[in-house]
C-alpha cells in the first residue's frame, strides 16, 4: 500500500492559510522531491483577496458542501481514496475552513493516512479578537503540532514580544508540545523549519 502523509492547515479566515500551503506546496515538490495533492474546504466563504490555488497551477480539489470536522467527514474520505489511488501523493494537504475543529478532522482521517501532521495559523493583528470571540480557534491552537504566527511582517518588535508571550503563556498550559514559530507567508520568512519539520 503506498503510504500517504496528511497535513493539516487550520486557522480562522483571512490567516494566510492558502497563501502559506502555495508556498508549503512548492518547496516541497521543488526541494523535498514530493508529490502534492491539495485539499480545500471552503464551503461558505467568500474568497477574500488571496490567492487562489488554482491560479499557481496547482490541482486542489474542493470540498464545499460543508465543513469536514462534521457533517462531510465521508466526503473527506472519500477525496483522500480517490486521490490515493488516482496519483498517488506522498503528501496530502488540507486547507480547512476556518471554523473547522482540529480533533474531529484528525480522527477522520487517521486510518487511510500515515502520519498526520497538524499546523495552525494565528494572525499577529487579530489574535486577541480571535482568541475571544471563537472557542475553535483555542481548539485549533490546542490540537496543533505546530503554531505559525503569520504575517510578522505587519507587526514591530515591541507587538511581536507581546503576542508571543500570549501566545506561549496559551501553549504551556494547553499544549506545551506545540511547537512555535513566527513566518510571514507572503513574504516567505521562517519557513525553513516548518518545511523540515515536515520532511526531514
Ligand atoms: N502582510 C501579510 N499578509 C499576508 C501574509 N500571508 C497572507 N497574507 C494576506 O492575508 C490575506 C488572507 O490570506 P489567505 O491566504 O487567503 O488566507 P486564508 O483565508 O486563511 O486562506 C491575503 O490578502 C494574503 O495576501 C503575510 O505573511 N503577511
Ligand atoms: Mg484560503
Amino acid at each position: 500500500m503506498f503510504e500517504t502523509n496528511f497535513v493539516i492547515v487550520t486557522g480562522f479566515l483571512g490567516t494566510g492559510k492558502t497563501t502559506f500551503i502555495i508556498e508549503l506546496a512548492k518547496r516541497l515538490t521543488e526541494e523535498k522531491d514530493k508529490k502534492i495533492n491539495i485539499l480545500v474546504n471552503d464551503f461558505g466563504q467568500i474568497a477574500i483577496d488571496g490567492e487562489t490555488l488554482n491560479d499557481f497551477g496547482m490541482e486542489a480539489k474542493r470540498i464545499t458542501k460543508g465543513c469536514v470536522c462534521c457533517e462531510v467527514k465521508q466526503d473527506l474520505v472519500a477525496q483522500i481514496r480517490d486521490l490515493k489511488k488516482n496519483f498517488e501523493p506522498d503528501i496530502i494537504i488540507l486547507e480547512t475552513s476556518g471554523v473547522a475543529s482540529l480533533l474531529p478532522i484528525y480522527r477522520t482521517v487517521e486510518q487511510y493516512v500515515d502520519e498526520i501532521e497538524t499546523l495552525t495559523l494565528i494572525d499577529v493583528s487579530r489574535y486577541d479578537k480571535l482568541m475571544e470571540k471563537f472557542r475553535t480557534v483555542e481548539n485549533q491552537l490546542t490540537f496543533a503540532d505546530r503554531i505559525l504566527i503569520n504575517k510578522i511582517d505587519l507587526a514591530d518588535d515591541e507587538e511581536m514580544k507581546k503576542i508571543e508571550e500570549k501566545v506561549s503563556k496559551f501553549l504551556n498550559k494547553e499544549n506545551p508540545d506545540g511547537q512555535l514559530h513566527k513566518i510571514s507567508a507572503r513574504k516567505k520568512i521562517g519557513l525553513e523549519n516548518v518545511v523540515s519539520g515536515i520532511v526531514q
